[in-house]
């Protein structure tokens, strides 16, 4: 039965909903799988076995092609525009070019080696397809452990936990100043113990109308760059499909009101990027919605701390590098899961094969691994000991889904928003930070541990304790 002490509310999970999961598990781990990887960038740029969308390209033009010259360029691959990408964001940043992704007859890896080289174009790449990193779900709402919240010195205690039950105990419970995106499925928004910290847009209300300029109508708690629309969780038949990314919130910041769990941050503002659909998610909408955080932040003046990256796949790309390096100027984290294990399940070295996006090398990139409830490495964290960054809990871990559940899954996806929430926390009683003083936090946080010695560059797990 229930034992948890934050924990008294609802304990059903539908065979629906798990049954969802344990799909996009199965996709997940095909899509993963039989990944390889050149050295050069331009080689990585053209991944073989990875995901990607199967006709489609990205182009990025030279600036100041002419209309000519690119038809003439895209005739080679019979390609037609399918949409022109030009982020607020961008513009911002000085690029008016933007990205084109390009529909083909031919398949994309064909398409990329005819047009690899050719002068009018900078780089083209993939449309990879991403999915999450969640490797299974628990068949039951069991016991409310939030062994993740814990401290050594907490009640119950878990020294393996992130110690935020310390942090809160010294009179942190985050703030609802501090703003973090959520890259991933939707959230239900209106879940009883999410809808107090999720932000609402006061910058444009629902009228059909664009009032902010951001290129999006009435983006009420976020985007969903999946269908394009402002409804970032589609409830009725479909609500299960955001089960991940309302988990995700929940282990960040779901409230504490004596029901269900509570997460890293009692307070905290969460804005929905919905990416991930059924098929997953693509590079053309990852990169949109790093955008839509960075122009946000620059629009409104908005302390938007970090995104939440508990996806992954494809092999690198350079749009996506770019999207997360604009995010960086504006001193944005990107927190990334090191991802689970590929297609067998068991965590591979990072250092060996690289791990998108988590592998990028940018300096607000944090990468994270998932210890187990006793201190292990998860058996499915991926791990490395310059590529990975730190440990966190992501073993049986309870959290929010859809239509107003809970459930516990498993993940290197469940460990990211623990470090996330940390990111949060930090930001919370250090106002102004700058974005690598909290990484820097978060990583001279990390405590030692027998598992990640040698495994991450911190060689141990997140500790919130002193934020
Ligand atoms: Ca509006
Ligand atoms: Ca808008
Ligand atoms: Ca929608
Ligand atoms: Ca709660």
């Amino acid at each position: 039965m229930i034992k948890n002490y934050l924990t008294a509310g609802k304990s059903a999970v539908t065979m629906a909903i798990l049954s969802a999961v344990v799909l996009t598990g199965c996709e997940k781990e095909t899509m993963l799988e039989d990944k390889e990887f050149a050295t050069s960038s331009e080689m990585q740029a053209v991944g073989k076995g990875q995901d990607m969308v199967p006709n489609e390209v990205l182009v990025k033009f030279k600036a100041g092609v002419s209309a000519d010259a690119r038809s003439a360029a895209l005739a080679r691959i019979s390609g037609k525009v399918k949409e022109r990408i030009l982020t607020k964001a961008m513009e911002r940043f000085g690029d008016r070019e933007g990205l084109t992704l390009v529909h083909t007859p031919m398949a994309a890896l064909e398409a990329l080696s005819k047009l690899k080289g050719a002068a009018e174009i900078e780089y083209v790449e993939p449309n990879y397809i991403y999915t999450h990193s969640a490797a299974s779900s628990d068949p039951y709402y069991t016991n409310g452990s939030l062994w993740g919240m814990y401290g050594d010195g907490t009640s119950p205690a878990n020294q393996y936990g992130s110690q935020a039950g310390e942090a809160w105990a010294t009179g942190n419970t985050g703030s609802k100043s501090v703003v973090v995106g959520i890259i991933d499925e939707g959230i239900q928004y209106s879940h009883p113990d999410l809808a107090a910290n999720v932000w609402t847009n006061p910058h444009d209300p629902v009228d059909g109308i664009d009032n902010d300029g951001n290129g999006y109508v009435d983006d009420v708690h976020g985007w969903d760059f999946d269908g394009n629309d402002n409804e970032v969780y589609d409830g009725g038949s479909r609500g299960s499909l955001d089960d991940h990314g309302t988990h995700v919130a929940g282990t960040i910041g779901a409230v504490n009101d004596g029901k269900g769990v509570v997460g890293v941050n009692w307070n905290v503002t969460m804005i929905s990027l919905k990416f991930l659909g059924r098929r997953g998610g693509t590079t053309a909408n990852a990169v949109k919605a790093v955008d839509y955080l960075t122009d946000l932040k620059n629009r409104h003046g908005m302390n938007i701390v970090a995104s939440n990256n508990s996806w992954g796949g494809g092999g690198f790309s350079q749009a996506l590098y770019d999207a997360v390096s604009r995010a960086n100027t504006k001193e944005i984290l990107f927190v990334a899961a090191a991802g689970n294990g590929g297609s067998d399940g068991v965590g591979d070295n990072n250092d060996a094969v690289a791990s998108y996006p988590s592998n990028m090398d940018l300096p607000n990139v944090i990468a994270v691994a998932a210890i187990t409830s006793s201190g292990a490495k998860s058996s499915f964290s991926n791990y490395g000991a310059t590529t990975v960054d730190i440990g966190a809990p992501g073993s049986a871990i309870n959290s929010t889904t859809a239509f107003n559940t809970y459930s516990s899954y498993n993940g290197t996806s469940m460990a990211t928003p623990h470090v996330t929430g940390g990111v949060a926390l930090y930001a919370a009683s250090h106002p102004g930070s700058t974005a690598a003083a909290i990484k820097n936090a978060i990583m001279s946080s990390a405590v030692p541990t027998a598992s990640l010695s040698g495994k991450c560059v911190s060689g141990g797990r997140l500790n919130v304790s002193g934020f």
